[in-house]
């Protein structure tokens, strides 16, 4: 399971003003300590920042990449913040997100293809959010069309079939494990599958927030989840993953595996 770290993000109390201030100290360190939680990408969220969005994503993908070795899932809705990102990064990255959107899907995809980057395809589209896997389907369809119009293998592709709050749209957890199975079967080679985890329990308590995150990754892992934009500072979540390789035969169990 790839973790892609989810902190770096414009909304944070702290990375937010960091992020305007262009003050890399914060920034580089929450980079260095979630790849050392056990991150194998990060994400970095400048939101739809129409003003100066460029500028931001560039200075941010230099200052991340100068102190760690991983790539880097651009996430942005702004289409100049992410070819701008996309010139400086090194390695392949990871656009997050191109959707079912027509005007999105049609300006992130040429640039997958131009930058040789994977993609992220959102299920979602200007009509709204998806009310069960069989709408996720048709615009994960959509999604592998363009890939293919635009010369992007669908090896590169993440479907994301956008998790909901479970204490919002509890019915949609299981539509969700639903369409992940479904969208393996939508092209040959598979696509790959992400998802947000977090927005699982966004809006419960805090203090639960830990148990309804790792027990979700764990089920989507057996349903064909590939990797999830996640917190690998929580331990908890973390620990879990680990026992899943180790179930997996992946890594070998001794008592102190997980430190
Ligand atoms: N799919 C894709 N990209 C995404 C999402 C997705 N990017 C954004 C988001 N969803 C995933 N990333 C985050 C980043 C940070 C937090 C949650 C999700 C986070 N949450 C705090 C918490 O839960 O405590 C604070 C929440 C708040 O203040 O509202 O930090 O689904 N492709």
């Amino acid at each position: 399971m790839l973790i892609i770290g989810e902190k770096i993000n414009v909304m944070s109390k702290t990375i937010g003003p960091a992020m305007k201030e262009r003050n890399a100290k914060p920034i580089q360190e929450l980079a260095i300590v979630q790849v050392e939680g056990g991150a194998g990408m990060l994400d970095v969220n400048i939101g739809p920042a129409s003003k100066g969005g460029a500028e931001m994503m560039e200075w941010l993908v230099k200052t991340i990449q100068e102190v760690v070795d991983v790539p880097l899932s651009l996430d942005t809705t702004n289409s100049e913040a992410m070819e701008a990102g996309l010139k400086v990064h090194k390695g392949q990255a990871l656009i997050n997100s191109a959707s079912g959107d027509q005007e999105r899907l049609h300006s992130m995809m040429p640039l997958a293809a131009k930058y040789n980057s994977k993609i992220i395809g959102l299920t979602l589209t200007e009509k709204g959010i998806p009310r069960d896997a069989s709408e996720r389907c048709i615009i994960a369809a959509d999604i592998i069309a363009a890939a293919a119009e635009y010369g992007v293998s669908t090896g590169d592709i993440y479907l994301d079939p956008l998790i909901l709050p479970i204490g919002v749209a509890q019915n949609q957890a299981m539509e969700v494990i639903e369409a992940l199975k479904m969208f393996k079967e939508l092209a040959d080679p598979a696509p790959k599958t992400v998802v947000g985890l977090s927005n699982i329990s966004n809006g419960s308590p805090k203090e639960i927030q830990s148990v309804i995150n790792a027990t979700y990754l764990i089920t989507l892992a057996w349903n064909g989840l590939d990797a999830a934009i996640a917190d690998s500072l929580d331990k908890e979540l973390m620990g879990a993953v680990k026992t899943l390789a180790v179930f997996k035969n992946e890594i070998l169990y001794c008592h102190s595996y997980l430190d």
